[in-house]
């Protein structure tokens, strides 16, 4: 927290801290994988600099640089001792008046690490999971930055996931105000057609994912080709096969939409394909050519 290692029990803030008032905080979520050279952290720089971009855009200056940062994020796992993990990075407003005003507020930041299976269960990576098209939309655009990895925007998705469990599913999508699809409550989506790859652009107000990149350029190395365009709701019920995809979610097969089964309800075979290479990936058992991974004993 603020440059200093914490034991967990004593990782607190002030109730008056700004960001918890009034959402003026943005964040990461990043994984470690453990490899044979120890834990590796997938695309650490990338996400640093998502971090950076998003504080930009809340007119936050943070208090460390991308290097401090990675720096500091090695450290931390090192300090826990584990080699898995997930690691949350926070830059927030915190302690010094109230008021909407985030200006007169100090930028504060905190890495947290900790250990996160399989986001959305146990059978979910291998079964997949049944989601369904929300009732809330994702915020239109002007008025939050979807493009902000913000604490403020997880509101809207609070509100998707609250309504998916309520009705006995796993996640919802959302559409985004012009009735596209847009993305899951923490996840980006890909739909499969005939071989090709389909995914909605970065104006249908998602969040620009970064598992989402890694698996535009897998997808091309398996010889895929890859489209981002507006897509309407119902390329989901005609889908050949679904997948999320982030960090927390991984590559997460999707076997039903409204209750309407997506190719045969099982995970389909693209999927799978992408879903090991991306674990492959991560985990180093293929070589690094894209300047991933960064490990932590280096
Ligand atoms: N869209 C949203 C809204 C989102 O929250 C995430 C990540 C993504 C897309 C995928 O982004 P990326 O991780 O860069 O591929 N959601 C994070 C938080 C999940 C949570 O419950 O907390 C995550 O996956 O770490």
């Amino acid at each position: 927290m603020d440059g200093e290692l914490v034991p967990w029990d004593e990782a607190k803030v002030h109730v008056l801290v700004h960001g918890l008032h009034y959402g003026s905080g943005v964040f990461e979520g990043i994984r470690a994988y453990p490899t044979e050279r120890g834990p590796a952290v997938f695309r650490l720089r990338d996400h640093m600099k998502r971090l950076y971009q998003s504080a930009h855009l809340l007119m936050m200056d943070p208090p460390f640089s991308i290097d401090e940062l990675c720096e500091a994020t090695k450290e931390t796992i090192r300090a826990n001792d584990i080699d898995s993990c997930y690691i949350r990075p926070l830059i927030y407003r915190g302690y010094n008046t109230l008021g909407v005003n985030p200006l007169p507020c100090p930028v504060d930041a905190m890495i947290l690490v900790w250990e996160w299976d399989a986001y959305l269960g146990p059978e979910a990576l291998e079964k997949g999971v049944a989601v369904k098209i929300s009732s809330w939309t994702r915020s239109a655009p002007n008025t939050f930055p979807a493009m902000a990895k913000s604490v403020a925007n997880y509101a809207n998705s609070g509100l998707i996931k609250m309504e998916a469990v309520a009705d006995g599913y796993s996640e919802g999508i959302a559409l985004d105000t012009t009735g596209q699809l847009s993305e899951g409550s923490g996840q980006n989506l890909f739909l499969v057609r005939d071989h090709t790859l389909y995914t909605p652009p970065v104006a249908a107000s998602i969040l620009p994912g970064i598992t989402r990149d890694t698996i535009m350029v897998l997808a091309k190395d398996l010889g895929l080709t890859v489209v981002e365009q507006a897509l309407p709701r119902e390329m989901t019920y005609v889908a050949d096969e679904m997948f999320f995809v982030g960090t927390a979610v991984e590559v997460t097969p999707i076997t039903s939409v409204d209750r309407i089964q997506i190719g045969n309800g099982k995970c389909g075979p693209v999927t799978r394909a992408i879903q090991e290479a991306y674990f492959d990936y991560v985990n180093g058992k293929t070589p690094d050519r894209h300047g991933w991974l960064t490990y932590v004993n280096a």
